[in-house]
């Protein structure tokens, strides 16, 4: 007689986003059939006595070979992005499909995943990027993509390409309503930024640190309270992603109590580091390693995070994996001869999908400042539900995806270059000691990453499509 599953994870601790319990799990056909205090035989067994069984890590904000306007080029395509993600213990990222400006977004969508196809390790589903909301995009094409399942989109308050104005965002927003979708906000002032850093350079202050000052925790406040504002005048749901410190967080919390639907996504960058990483060793360009927007900010705002991931101001725990080479070939890195300028030539963002887990675990739950609970609502349950793929995603339940990471909880390491998977020439967590670790990833019952070494085939991952979010349909974000 042939086994009744063709897998069985047995011994492991369970944690879900509300619980702990010691179970096996069963899995046939890619998907979990069975949790019980023991059960039967299996094709394949895994011993899990001493680990934690988690549902497979999401990141919900990640981008990966997105194009960029100024030579650069990112350093992760499909393949080494999510290879790198799966290696962190995520078995799901939700990377970005860019609207490039006087281009039709349908176009951009195909574009983006003819890129994917055939070469990724985790499951992938995409936000769009609106940087160009004509009436044909906002009456048409958006419209038809979230009836498609692509049931998110993300607006800029800042940047020369992608910023929209108040009433841009306004009408964006409106659309969001009407189709329910979420709003995702990069909510950081644009005019403000604009005259610091005009400012800044005028006192020839052009080393990539004075990014931390251009990019002001004031500016991203104002935009923070306006992007509210828009989101409580058309009567939509909104999530603020990568918020970086009080001052914004504070503005959450306000519309928070008042019962405005005002979600919030916070970032490792945000809890480990502080803008005087930007100095580099003596203000040289060694701190372009760690420019991206919102910038880090300092220990009070680093305290002020934690508050709000222990909270539940912060649904959502992502890595904002954005990365460049710090060095390239030629000028297509961070250290680039404009960059050499100015800190306004240095691309923003940093590499970080999969450092995101073990940074959140080791800070966050080997040191006592949130549960093992709260670790897993952030990291794959609450983005799963936030963005339409709960329970098939980001749930340990008979009939979901068996998307199932094993975590070492006492393993120790220390976070180095030469050790991750992604295509940075470089990580920001350099030299970071590290207390747990994931040991094995599995993707629809499938061993993807085992101790670090890469188990499965580039297509291996598929892409999801998406419903709506639990911000627009029913309650029940914990
Ligand atoms: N916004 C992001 O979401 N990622 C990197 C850079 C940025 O500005
Ligand atoms: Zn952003
Ligand atoms: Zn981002």
């Amino acid at each position: 007689m042939s086994a009744p599953h063709d897998l069985a994870i047995r011994g492991g601790t369970i944690v879900t986003a509300s619980d702990r319990f010691r179970a096996d799990i069963g899995v046939r056909g890619g998907r979990i059939t069975d949790i019980a205090v023991s059960i039967e035989g299996a094709q394949e067994e895994i011993d899990a006595t001493g680990l934690l069984v988690l549902p497979g890590g999401i990141d919900a904000h990640v981008h990966l070979a997105q194009p960029t306007s100024d030579g650069t080029v990112m350093a992760d395509d499909f393949e080494s992005g999510t290879r790198s993600a799966a290696a962190g213990g995520n078995t799901t990222v939700l990377p970005f499909a860019m609207q490039v400006k006087g281009t039709s977004l349908r176009d951009c969508v195909t574009a983006y995943h003819a890129k994917a196809e055939g070469k990724c390790y985790t499951d992938v589903s995409f936000h769009l990027i609106i940087s160009d909301p004509t009436p044909q995009v906002l009456g048409q094409e958006l419209p038809a993509l979230v009836r498609d399942g692509y049931t998110s989109f993300k607006v800029f308050m800042t940047y020369d390409d992608l910023v929209l104005n108040d009433a841009e965002l306004l009408a964006v927003f409106d659309v969001a309503r009407r189709e329910k979708a979420l709003v995702m906000v990069h909510a950081e002032g644009h005019d403000a930024i604009k005259y610091m850093t005009a400012r800044l350079e005028s006192e020839g202050k052009t080393a990539p640190y004075y990014h931390a000052e251009a990019h002001h925790q004031v500016a991203e406040r104002e935009a923070t309270h306006r992007a509210i504002s828009h989101a409580q005048l058309t009567d939509v749901p909104v999530m603020i992603v990568h918020v970086s410190g009080r001052d914004p967080m504070e503005q959450i919390q306000w519309a928070q109590k008042r019962g405005m639907k005002v979600h919030a996504e916070t970032c490792p960058q945000y809890i480990v580091l502080t803008r005087d990483d930007l100095k580099g060793l003596n203000m040289d360009f060694e701190g372009a390693k760690y420019v991206c927007s919102p910038p880090p900010r300092d220990t009070d705002s680093q305290a002020a995070i934690w508050e709000g991931l222990r909270d539940g101001t912060f649904e959502v725990f992502s890595s904002d994996h954005c990365p460049f080479y710090y060095e390239g070939s030629g000028d297509t890195g961070k250290d680039n001869s404009r960059a050499r300028t100015s800190f306004r030539w240095v691309p923003n963002g940093i590499p970080g999908v999969e450092t995101r887990l073990p940074i959140l675990f080791s800070e966050g739950v080997s040191k006592g400042r949130i549960t093992l609970e709260r670790f897993v609502a952030l990291t794959s349950t609450n983005p799963a539900k936030l963005y339409g793929l709960y329970p098939q995603k980001g749930a340990l339940l008979v009939g979901a995806d068996a998307d199932i990471t094993l975590w070492d909880p006492t393993k120790v390491a220390t976070i180095k270059q030469a050790d991750l998977h992604h295509g940075s020439d470089y990580t920001p967590y350099e030299g970071m000691q590290i207390t747990g670790w994931p040991v094995r990833t599995i993707l629809r019952g499938q061993t993807i990453v085992q101790d670090g070494e890469v188990m499965a085939d580039p297509g291996t991952g598929r892409y999801q499509t998406r419903g709506t979010s639990e911000a627009i349909g029913r309650a029940g974000v914990s």
